[in-house]
């Protein structure tokens, strides 16, 4: 309809189930899953499951999960009711175990399902990418690097990341792990702190005392013995608020150009949390979706076979804008697809203006001030470019 076709040579694969945007974490939580059935609806809107293998992922299994987490914590995940939700007032005594049942991580009904299916998504994708049978696979339902092996964090339970990036291993040498989440990607961070087999690049608002996790300083690349193989292979790209699309373009192209000389990585992995852009209810950044888009586009530029993840976004709205724009960049339909919204995407009355790149004045009622002089970037740039120097494959 509008002209997309599948691209020659070339596959992508779309790993999503309707099943996993069924929960909720609660009416006011930040997280919401049905963002991604309103992604969904408006990569449909716009023609392009023609251009992909849509896959309907399935739970990934115990035994999957428990690749990367403790099974301590897998069994207790696994039966936790919401009836064991910790109460400050009403039940006081109640602890917190593994950091479920707070605000930030609740036990809600279906929660191990939500997971296996988040999980289950990341891991179908990794597997088509590593047996060669798609080159871009999709995995918006994943995306949670929050999660450790044992224990839950700021709305992340199973880190899919993590169990992709294991799987991608088993045929690649070298993986390299990009984040534009404005959190930092800390638990991704410290499961492959001390090999060198996994870099990882974290972007992200870096204020310790007042914004989660607090880790990520610019400092902070990994084991300090130049013994440990893992040793300058984690980069962190620490950023204040109000960061532009022009800034955040010109440091992603910057950094990720000279990783990509220097570790000669065979494939990436790409976690694009949406909270990254203007207006996000938790982000801090004046980033646009073609700035966000920009880092997708790049990254597929440098031709290696690559999974892009979801993660934060938490004005869903924008969430579906940036994924769908971007689904459309790897079919390599961005250039085809009109900026107007399709009329008959279903869902249509949550796009308030009718636009696939709303400016910044559409996205927030009054842009953030910009915090990022271009003095500190070049400053975050040269230290970036100093660790690389230690770095060679
Ligand atoms: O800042 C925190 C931790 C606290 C304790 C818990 N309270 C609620 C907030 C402060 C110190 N947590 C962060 C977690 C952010 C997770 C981001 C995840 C991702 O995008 O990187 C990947 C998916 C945080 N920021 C904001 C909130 N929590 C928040 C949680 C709520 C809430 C409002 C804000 C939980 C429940 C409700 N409202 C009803
Ligand atoms: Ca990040
Ligand atoms: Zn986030």
């Amino acid at each position: 309809e509008y002209g997309i076709v599948r691209p020659k040579g070339y596959t992508v694969s779309y790993h999503a189930t309707p099943e996993m945007e069924k929960h909720h974490f609660g009416q006011t939580h930040p997280m919401k899953p049905w963002r991604l059935t309103l992604t969904k609806s408006l990569v449909t809107a716009y023609g392009m499951p023609f251009a992909m293998d849509n896959y309907v992922t399935r739970e990934a299994t115990y035994e999957e999960l428990n690749a990367f987490h403790s099974s301590d914590y897998l069994d207790y995940l696994s039966t936790a009711a919401p009836e064991d939700q910790p109460r400050d007032i009403e039940n006081p005594d109640k602890e917190v175990k593994y950091n479920l049942g707070g605000s930030d991580c609740p036990l809600f009904h279906g929660l191990y399902n939500y997971c296996s299916m988040s999980a289950g998504c990341s891991l179908d994708a990794a597997r088509k990418i590593s047996s060669n049978q798609s080159d871009i696979a999709i995995a918006w339902g994943g995306g949670l690097h929050h999660a450790k092996r044992y224990e839950a964090s700021g709305f992340c339970y199973i880190n899919d990341i993590v169990l992709a990036i294991l799987q991608l291993l088993r045929t690649f040498p070298r993986v390299l792990y990009i984040d534009i989440d404005v959190h930092h990607g800390d638990g991704v961070e410290e499961a492959f702190f001390s090999t060198d087999r996994v870099m990882t690049v974290s972007f992200h608002k870096y204020h310790p005392e007042t914004f989660f996790p607090g880790t990520g300083a610019l400092e902070d690349n990994g084991p300090k013995s130049e013994n440990n193989p893992g040793a300058h292979h984690a980069i962190n790209v620490p950023l204040q608020d109000g960061i532009t699309d022009e800034q955040y373009e010109a440091l992603f192209e910057s950094i990720i150009g000279t990783i990509n000389e220097r570790y000669r990585p065979s494939a990436i992995a790409l976690q694009c949390g949406a909270d990254s852009l203007a207006g996000d209810r938790l982000g801090r950044f004046n980033l646009r979706v073609q700035g966000h888009g920009a880092c997708v586009r790049y990254c597929k530029s440098l031709g290696l076979p690559m999974i892009v993840f979801g993660g934060g976004g938490y004005t869903p709205r924008n969430v579906a804008r940036a994924w769908a724009y971007e689904t459309s960049i790897a079919i390599g339909a961005d250039t085809r697809i009109p900026e107007t919204i399709p009329d008959h995407a279903p869902w249509r009355e949550h796009f308030i203006h009718d636009t696939l790149f709303p400016t910044l004045e559409q996205s927030m009622n009054e842009p953030r001030h910009n915090r990022n002089s271009d003095k500190r970037l070049r400053e975050i740039v040269a230290h970036v470019h100093e660790q690389l120097r230690f770095v060679s494959h």
